[in-house]
């Protein structure tokens, strides 16, 4: 046996630094070996578990179009024709130009839910609109909403009837409202005065309303035969391709400067409000175009990869997977602050993710002639090449999915959570401490030795089963009721209520539609139901359906309206979501923004710069 030559003196320090030594080895096989620190919960309540036979699944889509057909007759009849209904009072309200939104804005629902008397009747509101006046708004017509309740409404009904009249009808709309592509860089302004063809002069412009008439203008190019629609789309793709996004790091910021073609605040992106559907266009515009449109698939690629490894957090406790939006930089975070809030309104993510997960070859890009991580080559992306060689380890395709199931749970608790079951606007999430997914994911991920011994311990601890990437194993739901407030127990949810409405969005239960049909997993088919019992429980009046103004009590006060989107959006994708049979399947059907689904086309370089299509 070697002895150290240590004298007496010196042996309590060695002993000291043998425990520090030894102390240290625990606490770093403590943290190493368990990444998701919430409770592994391998459970469902028995709806999720036990299987549900065919008929019954379609009785439930039964159940959700007879909710169509009570909110749409509740506005056919208190409502009709003005835009929108107020299902308290049971009158109607002019929220969008005054031409019968909620009629447009129904259409397509109407025809999959095969109502042929009350789509004949909108028929006839269709007919009448005048697109060249309103009275609102001292007669400006807004670009964004027209287009994606209007515009979607009618092209999504055309092509689903081939009926010429909705075609027509979309031209003179999209041709009233062409005044508002006359600023210097030919972004679209926020609104526009048919009549005098004067467009707003306000400067800032929100990239939601900047990028979301990319899948409308482009299919109706397509239908008319018609160049000058898709001349809008190209100058929108070649501003934003020859945009400077370093400061970003390849993510398009929310707010632009019309008058200079710049970002106002370069350093704030969003996936939630006031950005999210331009972000959602680009993989619908590749999708669209018979995955033609690479410079689409390219932005798609450099946003997902910075949501994925600066926008993702994980909740101290619980494990919660969510997304987040940026405020102001720092000089110690000249990326961005993250807010930690989690909007309702980014709950479309999971689904997009699920639907890129599903129909782009993630893992061999180069087959479609893509090089993953060359997107942050040259000057535009100068410094961004290393977020795609942190993701080169990974299995992107999988990663994707995950991130889409970790976040749709979250949005799911949002919900399971409240006392009404339904989720509210918004939350903030606790930080104490924030956990970058990146960074947890990374960690997950077996790259150097020493972390190949933690992998092979957790094999043996788990009987070879590796465990789930942080933030997606399933997790129980946390009620909190004012009554356990009031007591004092503690809110174990990890986050706090901020915006406490439920507005009837669709997000949340688009996102589990996306996800049952790409992933075939029958726990997004049973929370929808849950949520669709929440809306009939909570929402339902002899009118129609209200909007909530707190989820934290059942029942709650009520708001006096019916957003259009409800049955665009929210009731068609719960009754997809409840259909046996697939009438919109994802490889032929892309749905847009308001969730109007518009058919897949092939299209060539050639036609795509115009050739074949009239002036
Ligand atoms: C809808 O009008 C659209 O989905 C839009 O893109 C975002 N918000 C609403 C629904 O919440």
């Amino acid at each position: 046996m070697i002895s150290l030559p240590l004298s007496p003196r010196h042996r309590p320090a060695l002993r000291i630094l043998v425990y520090a030594g030894l102390a240290s080895l625990v606490l770093w096989l403590l943290l190493h070996l368990s990444f998701d620190k919430s409770t592994p919960w391998t459970g469902f309540p028995d709806a999720e578990r036990s299987p549900i036979p065919s008929e019954e699944w379609e009785t439930r889509a039964e159940r959700v179009k007879e909710a169509f057909l009570h909110a749409y007759h509740g506005y056919e009849k208190y409502a009709m024709p003005k835009d929108e209904l107020r299902p308290v009072s049971n009158k109607g309200m002019n929220s969008y130009n005054g031409w019968g939104v909620t009629v447009f804005d129904s259409l397509d629902t109407m025809l999959l839910m095969e109502l042929k008397e009350e789509y004949t009747r909108a028929l006839e509101v269709v007919k009448a609109a005048n697109f060249t006046m309103t009275r609102q708004n001292r007669g400006f017509v807004p670009f964004f909403e027209t287009t994606i309740r209007y515009l979607g409404g009618l092209l999504s009904a055309y092509a689903l009837t081939n009926d010429t009249l909705l075609l027509r009808r979309a031209e003179e709309l999209a041709d009233a409202l062409d005044p508002v592509f006359e600023t210097p860089h030919g972004l679209p302004a926020f609104s526009v005065n048919p009549i005098s063809g004067e467009y707003d002069k306000n400067d800032v412009g929100i990239l939601a309303e900047l990028g979301s008439f990319q899948v409308e203008y482009t299919y109706l190019a397509k239908a008319s035969g018609k160049k000058k629609y898709y001349d809008r789309v190209k100058n929108l793709n070649d501003f934003f391709h020859r945009t400077n996004l370093t400061v970003s790091r390849g993510m398009l910021p929310t707010r632009w400067n019309l008058q200079t073609g710049l970002p106002r605040d370069p350093n704030k992106v969003s996936v939630g409000a006031q950005a999210d559907s331009t972000h959602e266009y680009f993989l619908k515009q590749y999708l669209l175009t018979g995955k033609t449109d690479k410079r689409n698939l390219e932005s798609y690629l450099r946003t997902t990869t910075y949501i994925l490894t600066n926008l993702l957090y994980l909740t101290p406790r619980r494990g919660l997977l969510y997304v987040t939006d940026t405020t102001f930089p720092t000089y110690d975070d000249p990326a961005g602050v993250p807010s930690h809030t989690f909007e309702h309104l980014s709950c479309f993510l999971p689904g997009l993710l699920a639907l890129g997960a599903h129909t782009l070859p993630l893992n061999n890009l180069e087959g479609v002639g893509l090089d993953y991580t060359s997107l942050g080559d040259g000057p535009l992306y100068n410094g961004t090449s290393q977020l795609y060689k942190a993701l080169k380890d990974f299995d992107l395709k999988q990663l994707h999915l995950w991130a889409a199931e970790g976040i749709a749970q979250t949005c799911w608790l949002t919900y399971a959570d409240q006392p009404c079951g339904l989720g509210p606007e918004e939350v903030l999430m606790l930080t104490e401490p924030a956990r970058h997914w990146d960074a947890a994911a990374k960690k997950w991920v077996p790259q150097s030795r020493s972390y190949l011994w933690t992998d092979a311990m957790r094999k043996w601890k788990k009987g070879g089963a590796r465990g789930p990437i942080p933030g997606v194993s399933p997790k129980r739901p946390a009620p909190w009721t004012e009554e356990d407030r009031a007591a004092g127990k503690p809110n174990e949810r990890d986050y706090h209520v901020w915006k406490a409405g439920y507005l009837l969005r669709p997000e949340t239960v688009e996102s589990f539609y996306l996800l049952w049909r790409t992933t075939g997993d029958v726990k997004w088919r049973t929370r929808g139901w849950a949520i669709f019992e929440a809306v009939e429980r909570e929402t339902r009046t002899n009118g129609g359906y209200v909007t909530l103004k707190n989820v934290a009590t059942s029942p709650t006060m009520k708001g006096d309206s019916m957003p259009s989107f409800f049955l665009a959006e929210t009731l068609k994708y719960l009754y997809l979501l409840f259909k046996e049979d697939d009438p919109l399947p994802l490889d032929r059907w892309v749905f847009s923004t308001e969730a109007h689904a518009v058919p897949v086309f092939e299209w060539t370089d050639e036609e795509r710069e115009g050739e074949g299509l009239i002036e």
